[in-house]
């Protein structure tokens, strides 16, 4: 799979700007979970586009995940993609299907790309659940990669060291961190999140590293963003659990939000 994934991106964006009424955007959002009720704090629905309606997307496996687009006009005129969902590798669609919606924003002239996850914290002894957590860099141990061939694709500065700036002029204390990804389903053991902070991981996630691959392919400026929502396994003494963690994003939303709307008016 190669050429027709990027064909059927082309596809998506050409339905997507005829479904908005638009024929470009100014940047895209992807909202993880903890994260999609920020998304009202953007700006104004222009038009929303269920996945099933657009070419190569699917609905989302894991409740609360959403499974739409959102087309958002910001205050200062700007407008967003904001998608409300996303694939992961662990749903065993392929590679290609998680990072779909990237290359589909991107086609459809996107270059600016935020992503936002949920994850596991693994420095408790600076990192609160419900923080925010900038993503300096990536570790991935998802043993995928969205790109075939000989393609050989620079990442020294994956999450854009410019829009890290503009977010830390919003909010200067945030902290920023290396985000390690693996495949999942399963949550990780005790012993492998002990080798993650050895390793020099800050937080851990199923999501996020391929998106950013794509889209460093596609020449997007990333912008990631975590929400940490537990400790990693065994740094707590309690079991993890999916609930906790939409509950945590519950309860961080609005304040996600207000700062979601400050860096996408000022990009
Ligand atoms: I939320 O602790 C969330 N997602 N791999 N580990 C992994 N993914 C996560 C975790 C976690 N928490």
């Amino acid at each position: 799979m190669t050429k027709d994934a990027y064909t059927l991106a082309g596809t998506a964006a050409t339905a997507l700007r005829g479904a908005a009424g638009l024929d470009t955007f100014d940047v895209a959002l992807v909202m993880g979970s903890g994260w999609v009720p920020a998304a009202d704090a953007i700006g104004e629905t222009v038009a929303e586009i269920a996945f099933t309606e657009l070419p190569g997307f699917r609905a989302p496996a894991v409740a609360g995940h959403g499974g739409k687009i959102r087309v958002v006009r910001t205050p200062s005129g700007r407008h967003a993609l904001i998608f409300l969902g996303r694939t992961h590798l662990y749903e065993g669609l392929g590679v290609d299907a998680v990072v779909h919606g990237v290359r589909t924003a991107a086609a459809a002239g996107v270059r600016t790309l935020v992503l936002t996850n949920a994850a596991g914290g693994l420095r408790p002894e600076t990192q609160d659940v419900g923080d925010p957590v900038l993503i300096s860099d990536h570790i991935n141990l998802t043993g995928a990669n969205p790109i075939t061939g000989t393609t050989f694709i620079d990442l020294t500065e994956v999450y854009s060291r410019r829009l890290r700036a503009l977010v830390r002029e919003i909010e200067p204390g945030l902290a920023e961190g290396v985000y390690v990804a693996f495949r999942g389903p399963t949550y990780e053991t005790p012993a492998e999140i002990r080798m993650l902070r050895t390793l020099g991981g800050d937080m851990v996630g199923m999501s996020t590293v391929l998106e950013s691959i794509a889209a460093r392919e596609a020449g997007l400026e990333v912008l990631g963003l975590s929400l940490v929502t537990n400790p990693g396994a065994g740094l707590s003494g309690e079991p993890l659990n999916h609930e906790e963690v939409l509950e945590v994003g519950r309860a961080t939303a609005a304040r996600m939000g207000v700062l979601l709307a400050k860096v996408v008016d000022r990009l």
